[in-house]
């Protein structure tokens, strides 16, 4: 066996069987292999920034990581907004980068590069393969390093010789380390203090923000008089009627001042304590008021879902949560802006869909609109890298390819990894795009302001427009194999997304919502 097919069939018997892949000359053997190792799904992204989206959109529905293939050190480099996003999702992702041949390096070679330095902020684990018997029991180490909790993106450097050279054999298998159990004294002394009766707030966010997380939250809530709060980026909340409701974190530092304003006591499980997106003048860095004392009920690593489970029993609550009744908005009908385009989402979500978030200020009345729409799961942008939305919908639904996935998806952000749209026309992927189409950068609008930048004039305005010229989706998406339309009005949105929604592969529907939230 060649080291590149010793490296594939481990990577499947340790239960990766797809591999986003945009390979190049050093990982032609790995290309090769996929000949001889059915198992593996090879799917093709025309941008490294799609492929590791994809890894983490993968990851994140699938519980278990993708491969990624991606060429030397400007491949990685190309894919790293992606891994950032995915490192802070904590998505189990392998990352396969290909390296010249280990006595090829000393010539440096046009592609020579520091594989690593680009590699490590991004991986909470590393290796470059040393000789071809080490190079299948790295891949077992890597895929166990993702899955490890608290999970998270693995970088293996495959030397092109190890690829080649004949004579490998394959590895087992390595058991990846289970979340931490949380020490009984802690959920004590935190039913103590919840039971104190002092205003407070239980954050949840990463692992706790699955069904199980939700609902022990919201008993614990309920049973204390505490505040149930979910992260502001989460990278997977279960939603929806049947579901326990929670009010995600707000994004605008004074939002959270009247979120969380009050609070003497702060728990925390899986989450970190809440901080300003950025700095502003004059305005806090930490979002924990004045007062407020923080606790760690989980930390990352730790079972969250356990220890929220445990706090629930402690603090005496009912073994039922309050869960959200099903309710749609009508089908909207008149001007189309970004309160229109999320009742045409709540009203027509559909069951068991996943959403690929991506909306930016287009975005800011989905919650509402979608609560009490059929369950669903909603992927967030937790690095605020852009780019996210669309690779992170085909991995999504290489995942879990009986569901829908919809993604929502803002009209710049869009532009840096479009070519997500021919990876999901190829694989014939159920994914629905709507495009909000503002013609803007206009969350930058408000930066501006936000941030102190005055009297900004038509050339620092002429850097947050879009629209001319104007980008048109509709041609875009056609030219790279998916249909698409325009609608202008709600009743077009509602129509159009009805029959994408029916419709099998991907559609996108790019809705011209214009400047402002419509309020
Ligand atoms: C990788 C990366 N590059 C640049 C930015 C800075 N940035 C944040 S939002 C934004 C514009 C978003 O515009 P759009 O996607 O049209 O959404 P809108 O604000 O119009 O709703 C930019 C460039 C970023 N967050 N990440
Ligand atoms: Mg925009």
């Amino acid at each position: 066996m060649k080291g590149a097919q010793a490296l594939m069939r481990t990577l499947v018997d340790c239960g990766v069987d797809v591999c986003f892949a945009n390979p190049g000359t050093s990982e032609m053997h790995f290309v090769a292999a996929l000949d001889d190792v059915p198992e593996m799904r090879a799917v093709l992204g025309l941008f490294e920034g799609v492929v590791t989206g994809a890894a983490d959109g993968y990851g994140r529905m699938a519980g278990r990581p993708a491969a990624t293939l991606l060429h030397l050190g400007p491949g990685l480099g190309n894919g790293i907004a992606n891994l950032h996003n995915a490192r802070r999702a904590r998505t189990p992702v392998v990352n396969v980068v290909g390296d010249h041949a280990i006595g090829h390096r000393r010539y440096d070679a046009p592609l020579q590069s520091d594989i690593e330095s680009l590699a490590r902020p991004v991986s909470l684990w590393y290796r470059s393969s040393a000789d071809l018997a080490a190079l299948p029991v790295d891949a077992a180490e890597a895929v166990a390093a993702a899955m490890s909790a608290p999970r998270g993106v693995a970088t293996l450097v495959v030397p092109a010789d190890l690829s080649w050279a004949e004579g490998a054999a394959t590895a087992p298998p390595t058991a990846p380390r289970a979340p931490a159990a949380v020490n009984a004294d802690v959920v004590e002394s935190l039913a103590k203090v919840l039971a104190g009766g002092e205003p407070a707030v239980i954050l949840i966010g990463g692992t706790a923000l699955g069904e199980s997380g939700l609902v022990a939250g919201s008993r614990v809530a309920r049973a204390t008089g505490a505040r149930l709060l979910a992260e502001t980026f989460p990278a997977a909340l279960a939603r929806g009627a049947g579901v326990p409701p929670v009010e995600r974190l707000a994004y605008l530092g004074e939002m959270v001042a009247d979120q969380l304003g009050g609070a003497r006591h702060l728990v925390l499980a899986d989450a970190a304590a809440p901080v300003a997106a950025f700095a502003y003048p004059g305005q806090p860095g930490s979002l924990v008021p004045d007062g407020c004392e923080v606790h760690v009920l989980a930390a990352a690593g730790d079972d969250a879902p356990a220890a929220l489970e445990a706090l629930a029993e402690a603090v005496g609550a009912p073994g039922d949560a309050p869960v959200q009744d099903a309710a749609r908005p009508p089908r909207p009908s008149g001007a189309l802006n970004p309160v229109t385009a999320a009742a045409a989402v709540g009203a027509l979500l559909p069951e068991g869909a996943i959403v690929s978030d991506e909306s930016l200020t287009s975005g800011f009345f989905l919650p509402g609109a979608t609560a009490g729409s059929p369950r669903h799961d909603w992927l967030s942008l937790t690095g605020n890298a852009i780019g996210m939305g669309m690779p992170v919908a085909v991995g999504a639904a290489v995942a879990c390819p009986d569901r829908r996935v919809l993604s929502l998806q803002a009209d710049g952000s869009a532009m840096y990894t479009l070519q997500a749209l021919w990876t999901q026309a190829r694989e014939g992927l159920d994914v629905t795009t709507v495009i909000f189409n503002n013609g803007s950068y206009a969350i930058l609008e408000l930066e501006l302001l936000r941030v102190g930048a005055e009297a900004s004039g038509p050339r620092a305005r002429n850097m947050l427009e879009l629209d001319h010229p104007a980008l048109d989706f509709t041609a875009l998406a056609r030219g790279m194999g998916v249909p698409a339309t325009r609608a202008t009005t709600a009743e077009e949105l509602t129509d159009q997304l009805d029959r994408a929604l029916a419709t099998p592969g991907p559609v996108l529907v790019e809705a011209m919502v214009g400047r402002g939230l419509g309020l």
